[in-house]
């Protein structure tokens, strides 16, 4: 009987190894680029300085939960009470000079080797050298929305930053100075790097390597009001080739499509202006996104909705039904001038 009662423990750890075997699954089959918020998949150098300290963690924490949920369950199936007991207690030990040194220094040594090998990785990803040319962009939180300077190209961008990939023979990591125009943000792309803060009156660092092509997701991970939910950020990690051609677009002047004239002077003559630029224009807001390429963009409003004509509509007709709470008000326009204005954003290419 107390075999097949050991047996039971067996099962028990099951679910754990299945856990842990799915974090080791290799990670770069192409298919898998697509985008996923996967701390257990990082496909950038910091992340992967991360992914290696989370993984000694979680096993010595899954070790030590074998040992002890082990243990108790042998004593709770051994020890439990039996037909014909006598309902005695059983004898009363107290003291172990052994057992009490070795529950004490057992975890102190556990404790002590986690804490230098994270205070190790931790300096090794912020003392890290850079190559002097590394790409320099400049990332401001907003409620609820990211502003993107890539200052020596003179690009301005939001929500979607592009970066190039980075190869063992030319290394392309890209160096970020996070501030914030409000609140305390945070900015995540889990699969790049760990969380940096992002503080008012204040300019903090950090870098990314990615070593594959792709889209990845990422999010505010500070609580920074009702919309932090929808403050999503997406990086899309290209050629060299493919980032140069991007740069080069969003550097060339502003459309100005003749078709779209109608809702151009429309636009210019609308408070958009106050909150929003295009660059060449009248339009020179600067809080709210830069819509010079707004159409160069996957998603509006910082991933709340995907850019298309209908979800511009809705968003340019009442941005407050896609994002309530958002700071771009309802704009009180008729069915006609929206449709005139979209017909104008639609060309902002
Ligand atoms: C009071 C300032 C303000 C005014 C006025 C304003 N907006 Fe906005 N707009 C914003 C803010 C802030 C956002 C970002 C909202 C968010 O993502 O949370 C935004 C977002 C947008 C976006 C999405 C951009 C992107 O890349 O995500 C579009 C398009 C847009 N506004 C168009 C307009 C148009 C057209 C008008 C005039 C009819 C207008 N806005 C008036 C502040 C304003
Ligand atoms: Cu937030």
């Amino acid at each position: 009987m107390k075999g097949s009662r050991k047996g039971d423990l067996g099962w028990l750890s099951w679910p754990v190894v299945a856990l842990l075997l799915s974090w080791l699954t290799p990670v770069a089959s192409a298919a898998e680029l697509r985008p996923v918020a996967n701390i257990f998949k990082p496909l950038s150098a910091p992340a992967e300085s991360v992914f290696e300290v989370s993984l000694l963690a979680l096993l010595v924490c899954a070790g030590i939960f074998l040992v002890v949920g082990g243990l108790l369950t042998y004593a709770v199936i051994k020890f439990r009470a039996k037909p014909g007991d006598d309902g005695k207690e059983p004898p009363q030990i107290y003291g172990s000079n052994q057992l009490e040194m070795a529950w004490t220094v057992i975890p102190i040594l556990i404790v002590f080797v986690l804490v230098l090998v994270t205070a190790r990785t931790i300096a090794d990803v912020q003392n890290a050298k850079l190559p002097a040319d590394a790409l320099k962009v400049l990332v401001v939180g907003h409620q609820w929305w990211w502003e993107i300077h890539y200052p020596d190209h003179g690009v301005v961008t939001a929500n979607e930053l592009h970066i190039p990939v980075s190869a063992r023979e030319q290394r392309r990591p890209t160096a970020l100075t996070l501030e914030s125009a409000d609140v305390i943000h945070s900015f995540w792309v889990p699969q790049l790097a760990g969380k940096t803060d992002v503080v008012p009156n204040r300019a903090n660092a950090m870098w990314v390597e990615p070593y594959a092509t792709g889209t990845y997701l990422g999010n505010c991970a500070e609580y920074c009001g009702t919309q932090h939910a929808k403050m999503m950020l997406r990086v899309v990690v290209e050629s060299p080739e493919e980032f140069a051609k991007w740069i080069a677009s969003q550097k060339s002047p502003a459309a100005n499509d003749p078709a779209a004239r109608a809702g151009r002077a429309l636009f210019l003559k609308t408070s958009c202006v106050n909150c929003h630029r295009v660059a060449g224009t009248a339009a020179v807001g600067v809080f709210g996104p830069d819509l010079t390429r707004l159409m160069t963009r996957e998603t509006i409003a910082a991933g709340a909705a995907p850019n298309t004509p209908e979800k511009l509509r809705d968003w340019v007709r009442n941005p407050q039904s896609i994002k309530p709470g958002c700071l771009m008000p309802d704009m009180q326009l008729r069915s006609d001038e929206v449709d005139l204005i979209v017909a104008y954003l639609l060309t902002l290419k």
